[in-house]
């Protein structure tokens, strides 16, 4: 099929990133890896970023005119929406011009990506020289025969190219930063930051995590001083107040992880920085050690707690974790001045009333011994790839056949074989309770303003007695918070399944 669309070789590539709810907006990454090896190749690369480009979609048609193809990044869920609706105004309008989806989704799902009629190229995994190879061959309309992690379609034949080798981050390009507009994030969001990759993978292997299949479980890293200089660079050049380091496991190698935050120190850095580690990991730092990243501005450790029932973090393949360890973290990180930051998933397959209480008392007990952690919660959604998947659809998840199927399937508000009706609203209105007993700080700077704070905070006592006794019926205290959030505006995502709370914005993955 491919070697029938009409491409127009003017050398300029689309990058298109559509809205992902939150309001933690930021440069995308993926795009940002992908772009060097095309710029460098001497392409002309356009990122439009849905949520902040006004009329994004004319946008898109208008630099699609006269570019070689449009490439999209995604991942499972509400970002669907916006490809989808993109995509079929391209194929209306020049039906021949390629596109191309790269990401999380398209890489765990890559032939039902491609069924789609106006998907033209799949890329599964790393994308910064599938990317460059594919832009070649469509600009010199050659077929994609033989190009690893490609897939693509032949007289309206799916064709997968066999996997493309996995490289080590010492071995790819920077990305290209300079390609973000940071003002129009931060006037988004309130805050001027970005994200950062310092290692890839993990050497864990939670059952509901997908990491595994992308990047496999070989940790990887950049050598401490590399991360030293990029991550000073990037916010002195672009004026960041805060990087998130978007690893999954920052903490695997102790030693390089001081040696980062001596290198800071010793850089006089100002910039803040959070991380993504396990809890036993974390647990391995002294009060000392800790104390020594935070002078370098380590400020939030983002950790998967996911639920306090040993049964549970059995299924979960959580055994690496113990309680000891969580209360270890949390104790010190409090005592170092370091945010712990914790996620839940409710609603597990096999969780019972029990371990959920479990879990909230586990929740209510860290946060009163250790005021200034926090706690997420989401309630489980399977994603494909993952290793809990085949399970959860032989526990009746009905996996969706289509990519536009997939664009409502979002932990916020997923509905389960196991969990529906009065039982789902009774753990949404729990979820609700413990936003509003405890203080999280999201990325985002959306200000409530003082009134509402002190309103909010009132609020919190009947929600914390509520917690403790299990009682949830007629939730006056939600109606009430729900009302004073209207008074915060919300930054623009309104692709979500529902419209997005502005105090639930989502914050560590
Ligand atoms: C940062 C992040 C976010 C940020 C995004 C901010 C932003 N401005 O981009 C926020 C907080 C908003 C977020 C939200 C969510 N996230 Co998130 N997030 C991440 C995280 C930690 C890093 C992503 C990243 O930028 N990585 C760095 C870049 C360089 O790597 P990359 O994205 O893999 O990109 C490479 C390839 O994928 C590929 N590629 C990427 N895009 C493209 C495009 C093209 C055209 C091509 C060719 C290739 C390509 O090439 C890149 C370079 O090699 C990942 C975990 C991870 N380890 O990656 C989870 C992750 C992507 N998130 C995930 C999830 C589940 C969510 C949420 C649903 C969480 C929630 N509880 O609500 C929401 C969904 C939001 C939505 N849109 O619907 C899952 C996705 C699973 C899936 N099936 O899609 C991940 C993998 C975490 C996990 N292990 O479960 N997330
Ligand atoms: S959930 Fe976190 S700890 Fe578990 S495998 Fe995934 S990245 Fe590793």
């Amino acid at each position: 099929m491919l070697s029938s669309v009409a491409v127009k070789s003017r050398g300029k590539v689309v990058l298109f990133f559509p809205a992902f709810s939150s309001t933690e907006a930021t440069a995308p990454l993926g795009l940002l890896a992908v772009a060097t090896p095309l710029l460098r190749a001497g392409y002309d690369v356009r990122l439009i970023d849905s949520t902040i480009t006004p009329n994004y979609k004319t946008r898109v048609l208008e630099e699609v005119q006269d570019a070689i193809c449009l490439g999209v990044s995604l991942v499972t869920g509400p970002m669907i929406r916006e490809t989808v609706d993109v995509a079929r105004s391209i194929k209306e309008r020049y039906p021949g011009f390629p596109v191309v989806l790269g990401g999380w989704h398209p890489s765990l799902l890559p032939l039902q990506t491609l069924e789609a009629d106006y998907v033209d190229v799949v890329i599964r995994g790393q994308g910064e020289s599938a990317m460059l190879e594919v832009v070649q061959r469509l600009e010199q309309r050659v077929d994609l025969d033989g190009l690893p992690g490609v897939g693509f379609k032949r007289d309206g034949k799916l064709i997968m190219n066999p996997e493309r080798p996995l490289r080590p981050l010492v071995d790819l390009p920077p990305k290209a930063y300079h390609l973000a507009d940071f003002d129009a994030y931060e006037r988004l969001c309130g805050r001027r930051w970005a994200m950062y990759t310092s290692s890839l993978a993990c050497p864990f292997n939670c059952s509901y995590c997908t990491n595994a299949g992308l990047y496999g479980r070989q940790w990887n890293a950049l050598p401490a001083e590399q991360v030293v200089e990029e991550t000073c660079d990037l916010s002195t050049r672009y004026g960041l107040e805060m990087l998130w380091i978007v690893d999954d496991n920052f903490l695997v190698d102790l030693d390089r992880a001081l040696r980062i935050g001596e290198g800071l120190v010793r850089a006089g850095s100002r910039f803040r920085w959070s991380i993504q580690a396990t809890t036993n990991l974390t647990a391995r730092l002294t009060v000392g050690e800790l104390k020594l990243l935070r002078r370098a501005g380590l400020h939030q450790i983002c950790q998967g707690v996911d639920s306090a029932s040993p049964k549970i973090l059995n299924l979960m393949n959580k055994t690496f974790q113990d309680f000891d360890s969580i209360y270890l973290s949390a104790g010190r990180c409090v005592e170092a001045g370091i945010r712990p930051s914790f996620n839940i998933i409710f609603a597990y397959p096999g969780e019972d009333h029990t371990d959920r209480q479990q879990t909230v008392a586990f929740i209510m007990d860290v946060c009163r011994r250790f005021p200034g952690a926090e706690f997420w919660t989401n309630i489980f959604t399977p994603y494909p790839g993952s290793p809990i998947m085949q399970h959860a659809q032989e526990n009746g998840i009905e996996a969706p056949a289509s990519l536009e199927g997939w664009a409502d399937y979002f932990p916020r508000y997923t509905v389960l074989p196991w969990l529906k009706g009065k039982s789902h609203k009774r753990v949404q209105v729990m979820r609700d309770y413990l936003r509003m007993a405890f203080d999280r700080v999201p990325i985002s700077k959306v200000d409530s303003g003082s009134m509402v704070r002190l309103l909010q905070r009132g609020l919190s006592y009947p929600a914390r007695w509520r917690l403790d006794h299990d009682v949830y019926g007629l939730p006056v205290e939600v109606w009430m918070s729900r009302k004073l959030k209207r008074f915060v505006s919300v930054a623009k995502p309104k692709v979500d399944a529902k419209q997005l709370e502005p105090a639930s914005a989502v914050n560590c993955p």
